[in-house]
């Protein structure tokens, strides 16, 4: 109510200073609401100021650097306590990560619900700055998302991606107003983060020999050229802090108790029959998983969880859990023992044991876990949040039984996609085929009764990087698809198909500004 008040007094006053136009800029993803007056800028010189008046030094220092890489050395924009410029401050009758934005000749207000709020008005005005190159017409803006979890994913475990790459893709995502990085860290291709109780599972699983050439050639052939690289716990630090001043957490993944062959490989005891493998060099499904009948698998998962949890402050901890094929398990005198024991019927029970108690283990750290929708088939807990992948079945079925959900379909949000159906220019990806237009019209709420929509806390898109060996070709795949997932993401409820192509263009150019590489397809009508 505060908010619609605030709304109508803002626009009122607009009104009677200005002649009120209504075709505003273009904001992806797009403000709750905008009014832009027809004359009147705000001009952004030399002496501007960011002036922070609460705890908001991040955002506004972030602003500045993006500032700076757009303006260069001319225009250096200043956070200060006091002085004219642009004003950010902290307002609780805001929405949490709301925030309004009030352009006038001299001043600019940002008022945020939080700093996240701020650092979100903040990034809209970054993309005005650079459509009206630092002449900003005055106007309006007040705005809020629709869902509180905005997630993107990355697996550098595939290919591994560096230091800079990672914050490279964290600024991306930050320019979308994404507010949570699902860090895929260890696969069965490589254990990418310093776990200093296992110093094997860097000096031996962060690297494999080779790597499977095309999608397998007949015969199968590989590259001969060894792979790898993984984070120091200090640049895990370093990470998690670049993405926190842009309002950002990362939630980490570690995979269990499938994907987990190159922790195999360094550590075999953590396999049912201690046999040496390889750090795979190959895609898919491994039959190498690690053993849910010794207990020393569970010691081994409590205490990486134990390091990964003190690395990151996220509430959501990954623990994958999907892909686990059982053929080891039906073999294993310690998995039988383990079921007998425990009173489970089957090896899949096996599994939703060990789930449930790596679950306790970190909810005993103040924390909660999420894992992937195969959580769902050994019986999951009701605390559990689930990543709905395979389909929005385990998403829906979740979410009716009480469980947070996060969407994140296969067949629309899977950014390692194709995304024209002819492919030329692509190169070689995984497979399926998923254009801009169809994430952009996708409804994550279809299939859900009114309730279970409460259980929904967001949406996120993935990036596995099977076919994706570098930074410029990982933008490729992101970028412009992200610019859709954002609105469904921060602006479902008025998404617009009338304008986003026009909007797009508004964007393409805001990409090509900040340097980032965005795929032609959309632009030149091809799907
Ligand atoms: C399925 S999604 C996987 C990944 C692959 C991906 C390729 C999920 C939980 N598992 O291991 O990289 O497909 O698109």
């Amino acid at each position: 109510m505060k908010n619609i008040i605030t709304l109508i007094i803002a626009a009122l006053s607009l009104a009677i200073s200005t002649h009120v136009v209504a075709a505003g800029p273009h904001i992806i993803p797009q403000p709750s609401y905008m009014e832009m007056a027809s004359e009147g800028t705000f001009i952004i010189n030399e002496d501007t100021k960011i002036v922070v008046y609460d705890d908001a030094w991040d955002a506004a220092e972030v602003f500045a650097l993006d500032m700076q890489q757009y303006f260069g050395s001319k225009r250096p924009l200043r956070c200060a306590k006091r002085g004219n410029g642009i004003k950010v401050r902290t307002d609780k009758f805001v929405a949490e990560e709301g925030y309004e934005l009030n352009i006038q000749p001299h001043e600019i207000f940002i008022t945020g619900g939080s700093e996240a709020g701020i650092f979100y008005g903040l990034q809209t005005l970054r993309q005005l700055v650079v459509a009206y190159n630092g002449v900003i017409p005055c106007g309006y803006i007040a705005d809020e998302p629709t869902f509180a979890y905005r997630g993107v994913h990355f697996d550098v475990s595939r290919h591994f991606f560096s230091v800079e790459d990672v914050k490279r893709y964290i600024d991306i995502l930050a320019a979308h107003k994404v507010n949570r990085l699902h860090w895929h860290l260890t696969d069965d291709q490589g254990w990418r983060i310093e776990i200093k109780a296992y110093p094997e599972l860097t000096a031996k699983g962060s690297m494999r020999k080779e790597t499977l050439v095309g999608h397998g050639l007949r015969p199968e052939k590989w590259d001969g050229t060894p792979h790898g690289g993984y984070y120091t716990q200090e640049e895990v630090r370093d990470i998690v802090a670049y993405a926190a001043k842009r309002s950002m957490t990362i939630i980490p993944e570690i995979e269990m108790p499938g994907h987990a062959q190159a922790a195999l490989h360094a550590l075999p005891w953590l396999g049912c029959n201690d046999q040496i493998v390889d750090v795979w060099t190959t895609w898919g499904v491994t039959p190498e998983v690690m053993c849910a009948g010794k207990e020393s698998t569970y010691e081994f998962l409590e205490r990486v969880l134990a390091e990964v949890i003190e690395l990151f402050p996220s509430e959501l901890i990954h623990i994958g859990g999907d892909e686990c094929p059982k053929d080891r398990w039906v073999e294993c005198e310690h998995c039988q023992a383990k079921i007998k024991a425990e009173g489970l019927e089957s090896e899949e029970e096996l599994q939703g044991y060990l789930v449930a108690r790596i679950e306790r283990f970190i909810n005993s750290k103040g924390r909660k876990m999420i894992g992937w929708d195969e959580i769902l088939d050994g019986g999951v807990t009701p605390t559990a949040t689930v990543m709905s992948w395979r389909g929005t079945e385990g998403g829906i079925y979740a979410a009716e039984r009480g469980n947070d959900v996060v969407m994140t379909p296969m067949k629309l949000c899977y950014f390692n996609f194709y995304q024209t159906e002819s492919r030329e220019g692509e190169g070689l990806q995984i497979g399926g085929h998923i254009p801009f237009e169809m994430v952009y019209t996708w409804d994550p709420y279809a299939g859900f009764s009114e309730e279970a929509r409460k259980h929904v806390i967001g949406v996120q898109c993935n990036m596995w990087t099977e076919y994706l060996k570098d930074m410029a070709t990982v933008e490729k795949m992101l970028l412009p698809r992200l610019a859709a997932m954002a609105e469904v993401q921060w602006s479902a409820n008025r998404r617009d198909e009338a304008t986003i192509r026009e909007r797009m263009e508004s964007m393409r150019k805001f990409y090509e500004a900040c340097g980032w590489n965005c795929a032609p397809y959309y632009f030149d009508g091809r799907k």
